[in-house]
């Protein structure tokens, strides 16, 4: 609607109205209408007086692919006609932290930041402003925004061992999530269906453990170097790949692979492709194959991935040495220079309190563990595990954790504030039942957008019927990247 301005439950948004409405996700911490608009000239010229390869890369694309020409600063001369300026730098303002921002639109526009991370962000502010596609008259009202997030892990668990994902398909999200300003993306690269990562000493998991699939999904595997150019791609757009090992258990892949990593009585050692979970296991009695594998695995791992944090797995096993096992995997990341997560189980074993636990299961006690400092990354099922349907009953969706799914409304309503050591969220998508790129997307969007500012926006700005309107909105936006997202009612997309 022309005239509203979008956002209006932030603290710091004028009355004013503008021509030209505003629709922003995550919902930006303050956002103050100045009045008026600014017409964007075909020309912009681009100065950047800082070291942002990937903020001015974005901010090219951005206007390239709205058919703008991008001029280079430096041969632009101050005359009537110079065509709008876009100015990216870096400000030395304490209050912006890690990743805030300022965007100020006025007789040009400027984007600063502490960090590459808060320009990234600006632009992608920028980005949500700007029409989704080429347009002959660009204007943009003219505001002043100072943003930044409530919390500084705002991530997606994508499960490639069930079903693979095609480096193609997680660039594509890379740039979708980056659009709503998530910033990790969890690679769950192992499970008892498949292993996905090479590792160079041990090449039968990828020989073996790449071919299989859980029944009906996708197998394969990623190089070293496929994974290094994600980890490079995901970077440049301000996102951080975290790696997931899953040990001890969750490993039928790797003991398909390598029958000796299995206890001598063992005599289930085939490729695994059913639906069961919690079944498989490291022989954990066999300390002197184990740990090597886990060692010589995580040297390859952290030599990809320059994640401070590698997620260790840990969930649904029950053994007498699992406590003693997670203990040793976490003091071997820390030795490595690294911190590890593990799945909510975890949590019994004796581990420094800078290990940080994912919260899955919404009835787990992790207050034990909260009270020793751990922190969490928040992903309770009933509200992020995004492979439960968009509606109750929606096919190929589980429903175990919540017989109503996890519509739009419920993910947005998660409340983290109970959660005094939370860094943040991750929705999940696993993959048992979603086997192409066109299942995934319907999974994803437009929930991710949602759980970007479940994590971005404090609780106490966040409302349901403003959120919809500013989302529904950018639905262009979600058409130009080419999403294949489930066509929600609630926002008026069926
Ligand atoms: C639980 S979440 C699992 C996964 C399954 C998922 C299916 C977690 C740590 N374990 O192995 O894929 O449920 O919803």
């Amino acid at each position: 609607v022309a005239g509203v301005v979008s956002g209006s439950s932030a603290a710091a948004v004028a009355p004013e109205a503008s021509a030209t409405a505003v629709h922003l996700v995550p919902l930006p911490q303050s956002l103050t209408m100045r009045g008026g608009e600014l017409r964007f000239a075909d020309t912009v010229a681009v100065q950047v007086d800082t070291q942002s390869p990937g903020a001015e890369a974005a901010l090219e694309a951005t206007l390239e692919s709205l058919g703008i020409a991008v001029a280079d600063a430096g041969a632009v001369s101050d005359v009537d006609d110079a065509p709008t300026r876009i100015r990216l730098q870096r400000v030395d303002d304490p209050a912006l932290g890690d990743e805030g921002y300022r965007l100020v639109i006025a007789g040009d526009v400027q984007l600063g930041a502490r960090t590459e991370a808060g320009l990234l962000h600006a632009v992608q502010t920028l980005r949500q402003l700007l029409p989704a596609q080429p347009q002959a008259d660009i204007r943009l009202p003219r505001l002043e925004i100072v943003d930044a997030p409530a919390y500084r892990w705002r991530g997606l668990s994508l499960d490639v061992a069930r079903s693979f994902l095609p480096v193609e398909y997680v660039e594509r999200t890379i740039d979708r999530m980056a659009l709503f300003k998530l910033n990790r993306l969890h690679l769950h690269l192992t499970d008892d269906q498949g292993w996905r990562i090479e590792i160079k000493r041990w090449p039968k998991l990828v020989e073996i453990g790449g071919a299989s699939a859980v029944k009906g999904g996708r197998s394969g595997w990623y190089t070293q170097d496929e994974l290094r150019h994600l980890v490079a791609y995901a970077q440049a757009r301000g996102i951080t790949i975290v790696p997931e090992i899953d040990v001890p258990g969750h490993v039928q892949a790797a003991l398909a692979s390598y029958n000796e990593l299995a206890c001598d009585d063992e005599d289930n050692l085939a490729p695994y492709s059913g639906l069961e979970v919690g079944f498989s296991v490291l022989c954990l009695d066999k300390p002197e194959v184990v740990y090597p594998f886990v060692q010589q695995v995580l040297e390859e791992v952290l030599a990809i991935f320059p994640s401070q944090e590698i997620h260790m797995g840990g969930d649904e096993i029950k053994h007498p040495l699992y406590g003693e096992f997670v203990a040793h995997t976490a003091r071997m990341v820390e030795d490595m220079g690294r911190t590890a997560i593990f799945w909510e189980e975890g949590s019994v074993a004796d581990t420094r309190p800078d290990v940080l636990f994912q919260f899955w299961n919404d009835g787990y006690d992790i207050a034990a563990a909260v009270e020793e400092g751990h922190r969490l990354i928040l992903s309770p099922c009933s509200y992020f595990y995004i492979d439960h349907g968009n509606y109750a009953g929606q096919p190929q969706t589980y429903d175990w954790c919540r017989k109503e799914g996890v519509p739009l409304a419920r993910l947005y309503a998660f409340d983290p504030t109970p959660f005094p050591t939370a860094v943040g969220i991750e929705a999940a998508l696993w993959t048992e039942l979603v086997h192409t790129d066109a299942a995934a997307d319907n999974r994803l969007w437009p929930r991710l957008a949602a759980a970007a500012e479940v994590a971005w926006t404090p609780k106490a700005q966040r409302r349901y019927e403003d959120f919809v309107q500013r989302t529904g909105a950018l639905r262009p936006h979600l058409d130009a990247m080419g999403i294949g997202y489930h066509p929600e009612p609630d926002l008026g997309w069926q």
